[in-house]
């Protein structure tokens, strides 16, 4: 083929709607707002595309670039599990997929909706508009693309053709949608999306919806509320029943009426109001052998079996989208009674059944207790902030403190270690988020960034280690935050070191030589750069602080840069040990 003939063939395919400019405007139509993106050669088609959109006028998801995959996928499940709605994420090729594999395990674990997708090594090697034109297509070429990614999304699927599009969009966003929610990936070969839309034209309405989540059964409703209503010390663990942010005052009004408390282990979506009468935390250690029946609510990890065990006699309720988290390889909690539906509808059927079954005189003695356990859990938080409170390097609990009450109104507080939530009072659904049960560091300040997109008007703060703030590839975040104009603080709790691996092996080897050691291998972060110039660096505002008694003024003045001059900002905290995982 002559050089003319394939300009000709170039030209003709830009002339007419591409397949990519059908996919963009249909990603637009079926509700994804934003694509978040790190490029490669095969988003040629794309960029032709949206420069085609702005000319146009078509509607198109908003652009998001990320210089990082893990920052791409972390900004995505920030805006997502604010706004409930599915974004898209688009990678390069089969590199690109390997470097957002840890981000799309976190947004997994945590039912975050995201249609990742990936470009493919173009399939020819010559003669097709977006046939092979660099070396790279042919090493990055994989017989399994999808593979790597397979085990961690719902659903993986190739575009093959033009003709498919809307059905495989819509399989993708409704799979992705649909309880229990999760990202889905799909790959879009050069070629193919680089090729004439076969019908070119208005878009068809979506025929294909997300699949509602099942009604909790009513059988199994009536034995747990039976269990629950005889019970002289109840317990409900959860880490996500706020996931849906309506079961917050759902979860309230169950526990308040039925004098049921509640622990939250490890949340990553905040379940309860701090202030809440049977809010009892955050640690099931103590509540957990005391209970005689114990309702596991959207809880992948109710307690910790090594360390402790419910009552040989204490009945065990699970209930959840997936009670049985059928995609952890093994997890042996007893489920005596086990529910599937979501957490407001179980909430309300649960209140339906034990309405019938009340004994007053139980609820009233459940009540004494659980006011005795509140204020005793109360007395050490207090104690730990007020012990914390002068130590130089700074007491992490006493850092939480400041940061809970320097916190403006409204304010959403992302948090990647080591914020104490015990230290904290919040009051209302998605003021709080922790990592995902996954764990895949580097996730926070992305997540920030993410849920500042989200919601514009909502001052966003992050905490971080300083092990999860080199993770999340700082100078990314910090371009992504001045280049969309994302305005976050970030408040690094900088212990130089990995605590969490240090904790651990103390744990496992209490008198080992690895504890009487000053320099133990793999835990101290030695000559870390100063994580305030990093943020300045990009134009935002930093400052280090050591002094704990400076802390407030500090948070004070970042917070200002971030609400008067609109700059990102960051406190490297100079932090001792602490921390709990
Ligand atoms: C991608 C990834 N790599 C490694 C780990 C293992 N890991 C868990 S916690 C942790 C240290 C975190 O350090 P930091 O954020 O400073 O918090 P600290 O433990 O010091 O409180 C590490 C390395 C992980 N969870 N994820
Ligand atoms: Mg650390």
């Amino acid at each position: 083929m002559t050089t003319q003939l394939r300009r000709q063939e170039r030209a003709q395919a830009t002339e007419t709607e591409s397949v990519a400019a059908a996919y963009l405007a249909l990603l637009a139509d079926r509700g994804v707002e934003v694509l978040f993106g790190n490029a490669g050669t095969d988003f040629a088609p794309l960029i032709e595309a949206y420069a085609q959109a702005v000319q146009s006028g078509i509607a198109v998801p908003r652009p998001i670039l990320a210089t990082h995959e893990n920052l791409a996928v972390a900004m995505a499940h920030g805006y997502g599990m604010l706004s409930r709605k599915t974004p898209a994420v688009m990678v390069h090729v089969s590199v690109g997929t390997a470097n957002m594999i840890c981000g799309a395990m976190n947004a997994a674990r945590e039912n975050v909706a995201i249609l990742l997708t990936a470009g493919r090594s173009p399939l020819t090697e010559s003669g097709l508009p977006g046939s092979r034109d660099g070396y790279i297509h042919w090493a990055q070429e994989m017989y399994d693309q999808a593979g790597m990614i397979r085990e961690v999304v719902k659903w993986d699927y190739e575009l093959r053709n033009g003709e498919q599009l809307a059905t495989v969009v819509d399989r993708a966003l409704a799979i992705a949608a649909s309880e229990p929610r999760g990202p889905v990936y799909l790959a879009l070969p050069r070629e193919v999306i680089a090729a004439p839309m076969p019908e070119q034209g208005s878009i068809a309405p979506v025929r294909l919806n997300p699949a509602a989540p099942p009604a909790p059964d009513a059988g199994t409703v009536a034995a747990a509320a039976r269990l629950l209503a005889r019970a002289r010390r109840p317990l409900i663990v959860t880490a996500n029943a706020g996931r849906d942010a309506a079961a917050f005052a759902s979860l309230a009004a169950f526990a308040e009426r039925f004098a049921v408390p509640v622990v939250q282990h490890r949340p990553r979506y905040l379940s309860l109001a701090s202030s809440h009468p049977m809010n009892l935390g955050f640690d099931p250690a103590r509540l957990v052998p005391k209970a005689d029946a114990i309702l596991v609510l959207e809880c992948d990890v109710p307690w910790l079996p090594s360390r402790v065990a419910p009552a040989p006699e204490c009945k065990v309720i699970q209930a959840g989208l997936d009670p049985l988290f059928v995609r952890y390889p093994i997890r042996g909690f007893a489920a005596d009674v086990t529910i599937t539906g979501g957490a407001v509808a179980t909430l309300a059927a649960l209140t339906v059944a034990l309405d019938q079954d009340l004994d007053a005189g139980l609820v009233a003695q459940r009540r004494s207790w659980i006011d005795a356990e509140r204020a005793a859990i109360a007395a050490a938080v207090t104690a730990a902030r007020e012990a914390g409170a002068r130590k130089r390097p700074l007491d992490p609990a006493w850092v939480s403190h400041c940061i809970d009450r320097a916190k403006p109104e409204g304010a959403i507080v992302v948090n990647e270690y080591t914020l104490f939530l015990e230290q904290c009072a919040f009051e209302a659904p998605d003021r709080y988020f922790g990592s995902s049960s996954a764990s895949g560091l580097g996730w926070g300040a992305g997540a920030a960034l993410g849920a500042k997109l989200a919601r514009p008007e909502a001052p966003v703060i992050a905490v971080q280690g300083d092990g999860a703030y080199m993770f999340g590839n700082p100078a990314a975040v910090h371009h992504a935050a001045a280049m969309h104009d994302l305005p976050v603080l970030f408040v690094v709790m900088n212990n130089s070191m990995w605590g969490a691996v240090q904790r651990s092996t103390l744990a496992m080897y209490a008198d080992g030589r690895a504890a009487r050691s000053n320099a133990p291998a793999f835990v101290r972060l030695e000559k870390l750069p100063a994580f305030e110039q990093i943020c300045a660096a990009a134009g935002g505002y930093g400052e280090r602080v050591d002094d704990p008694a400076a802390l407030p003024a500090a948070l004070e003045r970042a917070l200002s840069a971030v609400k008067n001059e609109r700059r990102q900002a960051l406190l490297n905290v100079m932090c001792g040990p602490g921390g709990t995982a």
